[in-house]
C-alpha cells in the first residue's frame, strides 16, 4: 500500500507512460527526445504586471500533483518560447536533467519582445536606482519574481535564474538588485562587453557580420528576421558592400537603432561602457555558476570577465565557473562528444547538465546534495579530460615566450637576429581573408544547418597558402606541453598604413599521419585567437593614428586557454590582418570614424613583424608546472 501510494505521489508513473508511449512509438528504447510535456506539467499563460504597468509574457510550467513546495526557475529571452504541437514550450527539452528534480519552470518574453508588451532596447542600460520611476531588465526580473513567488501556487519562496547569451546577461541584470527569493543564478555566456570582446567588436574591431544581421533580425520586427541575402556566399555580399556606410544608404535607410549606435559610437564612450561589465559589477549578490566554451563563437570573452570582476570581492564564495570544448551554449544542447571534426572523448555537454548544472540548482533551491564543484571545473582540451582549478587562471603558472624566428620556425630560444629583421605581406582590402572557408553563408541560416557555430574549430589549413596570412611553427614536440591559463601575443609591426588590423592565432598542429582519426591528419585547430584594432594601441577611447613604417608594439590577448598540445604535435602561429566578412575591413588609412569612411580611403598596406634581438615578436604562454600539468 505505502509502495503504490509513493508510486502515485512520485508521479513515477507519468515518466513511464511517456517512456512506454515512445518505445511503441519507435520501436527503440532509447531516452525520449522530446516527451510529452502535456503529461508531465500543467501550464499558465499569464501576462505579469511590472512597476510602470507595461505586462510581460509569461508561460509557467508546474509539474502535475506537487508532493511538495517547488522552487521556481526562470528563463527570460528576446528570442520567443515556441510551443510545440500540444501548445507546450519547446524550451522544457532544454531542462531535461533538471525535471526529474522537481521545478516550476517559467519562461518569460522580456519586454518589447513577441508576445510581451513594451518597447525592445537592445541591452537596455541599467537604471538609475535612486529614480523609483526607471526601469531596466533588472527590475522586470525583479517584478517578475515578486509576483511569481505571491501568485504560483506550490512555490517553495526560491526562484533561480538561468539563461545563455542574451539570457545570460538578463542573468546578470537580474543580480544587480536582486529580488531577496532569488537564491540561484548561472549566467552562461553573457556578454561582459560589446566594444572590448564580445559579440559587437573585439578591441574595437567591428563584428561586421554579426552586427549586421543581428541588429537586423531583432529590430526589424518584434519576432525574429532573417534578412534575405541574394548571394549565398555572404564574404562576396559583403565585399560588394563596400563602404560601411553603404550599409545604411542601401539597405537600414535608418531603421535600426543599433545600427545608428554602431556608427555614431565608433569609440569606447560612456555609450559602451553603460552596459560593460566592470562599471557594473562589484560583487556577487547571489550564488552563480558562470558557464563558458572555448569555441564560443559569440561570448567567449563575458563569462570569463564575469568570473575575474566577481571573484575580486566574492568573501562568502558565490561566484564559480565551468569551461567546457564548447560553441556558443554547446553545453544545453546534444551530448558534446565532438564539434566539428574534434572529438573530446566523452558526452561533456551531457556530463555539465547532469552532474553540474542540475545538481547545482538542486543544493541552492532545494537543499539536495553537495556542491558539484569547489570553484572552477574546466575541461582540458588535447587530453580531453576535467581539471578542477583553486583559481582561473591557475596561479601556479609560469610564462615562457614562444617567438618568431627565420624560415617560419617558433622556438622559446630569442631570436639573434639584426634589428631590420622581419617577415612581411601585403595585406589587400580589395581580397580580405576569409575567417572560414566560403562559401561563408549567413549567421542564422533558417532553411540549412549554418557553418557558423563550427567555424572556430575549422581546418586553418584553408589559408595556409595566402601570400597575406604568415606562418611560424615549431617541430613536433617531444612531450606534451600543458598551456593553462593566458595568451597573449606580442608584436613589433609596422605597416604602410596610419592604421591596421592585427590578427593572431595560436594553433595546434596535428600529426601529418594520425591514424586515432585519420580525418585529423595534419589537422590545425585554432586554441586560442584575437584581432586587435590598430588605432586603438593607446586608448580605446581616444584612437591615434600609427606612424606609418614605424615599428609599433602590440600587445595581444588571446585569452586563456586550458590545453594539452601532444607529443608529436606542433605548435603554429599564424598572423594577418584581415578577417572577413566577420570583421569589417580596416581601411589601413586613418580616418576619424570607419563607418564613414569612404571607397578611397581602402588602400594596400605592407605589414612587416619584426623578429630581431630588438624587436622579439611571439606569444607568451603560461605554462603548467610539469608535474601539474599531466
Ligand atoms: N550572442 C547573442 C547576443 C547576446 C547579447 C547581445 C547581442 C547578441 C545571443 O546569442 O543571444
Amino acid at each position: 500500500m505505502r509502495f503504490a501510494r509513493l508510486f502515485w505521489k512520485s508521479r513515477v508513473y507519468l515518466w513511464a507512460v511517456v517512456i512506454v508511449l515512445l518505445f511503441l512509438l519507435t520501436g527503440r528504447a532509447q531516452a525520449p527526445n522530446s516527451p510529452d510535456y502535456s503529461l508531465l506539467f500543467d501550464k499558465t499563460d499569464v501576462m505579469i504586471p511590472t512597476r510602470d504597468g507595461t505586462k510581460l509574457h509569461t508561460e509557467i510550467y508546474t509539474p502535475k500533483n506537487p508532493t511538495e513546495p517547488l522552487p521556481i526557475l526562470i528563463e527570460r529571452t528576446p528570442y520567443g518560447i515556441a510551443d510545440d504541437d500540444k501548445g507546450y514550450s519547446r524550451k522544457l527539452a532544454r531542462y531535461a536533467e533538471m525535471i526529474p528534480d522537481d521545478y516550476i519552470f517559467v519562461f518569460q518574453d522580456i519586454r518589447g519582445r513577441y508576445s510581451s508588451e513594451g518597447t525592445f532596447v537592445m541591452q537596455r542600460p541599467v537604471r538609475d536606482p535612486k529614480d523609483p520611476k526607471t526601469i531596466d531588465e533588472g527590475t522586470d526580473t525583479y517584478d517578475t519574481i515578486d509576483w511569481l513567488v505571491k501568485n504560483v501556487p506550490h512555490n517553495n519562496g526560491r526562484a533561480g535564474l538561468v539563461g545563455i547569451s542574451y539570457g545570460g546577461w538578463l542573468t546578470v541584470m537580474g543580480m544587480l538588485e536582486p529580488h531577496p527569493a532569488l537564491k540561484a543564478v548561472s549566467e552562461q555566456a553573457s556578454p561582459a562587453d560589446m566594444f572590448l570582446g564580445d559579440d559587437f567588436h573585439h578591441n574595437g574591431a567591428f563584428r561586421l557580420s554579426y552586427g549586421f544581421e543581428y541588429s537586423t533580425m531583432m529590430e526589424t520586427g518584434k519576432t525574429n528576421f532573417v534578412f534575405k541575402f541574394d548571394q549565398f556566399d555572404t564574404y562576396e555580399w559583403y565585399l560588394r558592400l563596400g563602404a560601411l556606410s553603404n550599409a545604411d544608404k542601401n539597405y537600414v535607410h535608418g531603421t535600426l537603432p543599433t545600427w545608428k549606435d554602431f556608427v555614431t559610437h565608433p569609440n569606447y564612450d560612456s555609450f559602451w561602457k553603460k552596459e560593460a561589465m566592470p562599471y557594473l559589477l562589484t560583487r556577487p549578490t547571489v550564488p552563480n555558476l558562470n558557464v563558458a566554451g572555448w569555441w564560443d563563437q559569440e561570448d567567449a570573452y563575458g563569462p570569463m570577465k564575469i568570473y575575474e570582476l566577481l571573484e575580486k570581492n566574492d568573501p562568502d564564495h558565490l561566484n564559480y565557473l565551468v569551461a567546457g570544448p564548447w560553441n556558443h551554449g554547446g553545453w544545453a544542447r546534444s551530448t558534446g562528444k565532438s564539434l566539428g571534426a574534434i572529438p573530446f572523448g566523452s558526452d561533456t555537454s551531457l556530463y555539465f547538465r547532469q552532474k553540474i548544472e542540475a545538481p547545482w540548482f538542486a543544493y541552492w533551491l532545494k537543499n539536495k546534495g553537495s556542491l558539484p564543484l569547489k570553484e572552477a571545473l574546466l575541461f582540458q582540451t588535447g587530453s580531453n579530460r576535467w581539471v578542477q582549478f583553486d583559481s582561473w587562471p591557475p596561479r601556479d603558472s609560469k610564462t615562457r615566450e614562444l617567438y618568431f624566428q627565420e624560415d617560419g620556425k617558433l622556438s622559446f630560444d630569442p631570436p639573434q637576429a639584426a634589428p631590420e629583421t622581419f617577415d612581411a605581406y601585403v595585406s589587400d582590402p580589395a581580397h580580405p581573408v576569409p575567417y572560414r572557408h566560403r562559401p561563408i553563408d549567413m549567421t542564422y541560416p533558417d532553411d540549412h544547418p549554418g557553418g557558423w557555430p563550427t567555424w572556430l574549430v575549422e581546418d586553418q589549413r584553408f589559408v595556409d597558402n595566402r601570400p597575406d596570412v604568415l606562418t611560424w611553427q615549431t617541430g613536433e614536440l617531444t612531450e606534451d606541453m600543458t598551456l593553462s591559463g593566458s595568451v597573449t601575443a606580442k608584436l613589433f609591426a609596422s605597416t604602410t598604413g596610419s592604421d591596421s588590423d592585427w590578427i593572431v592565432k595560436l594553433i595546434d598542429v596535428y600529426p601529418e599521419k594520425y591514424p586515432d582519426d585519420w580525418k585529423l591528419s595534419g589537422y590545425e585547430l585554432m586554441i586560442a585567437d584575437e584581432v586587435f584594432r590598430g588605432r586603438f594601441r593607446k586608448s580605446f577611447e581616444k584612437p591615434e593614428p600609427i606612424t606609418p613604417g614605424a615599428i609599433t608594439p602590440f600587445n595581444i590577448d588571446l585569452h586563456t586557454a586550458n590545453h594539452v598540445f601532444k607529443k608529436g604535435h606542433r605548435v603554429m602561429v599564424q598572423v594577418q590582418s584581415t578577417w572577413f566578412p566577420i570583421i569589417d575591413r580596416n581601411p589601413q588609412k586613418f580616418v576619424p570614424n570607419i563607418f564613414e569612411a569612404k571607397e578611397s580611403d581602402f588602400e594596400k598596406a605592407t605589414q612587416r613583424i619584426y623578429r630581431s634581438r630588438e624587436y622579439p615578436s611571439g606569444v607568451v604562454l603560461s605554462l603548467a608546472p610539469p608535474a601539474a600539468g599531466n
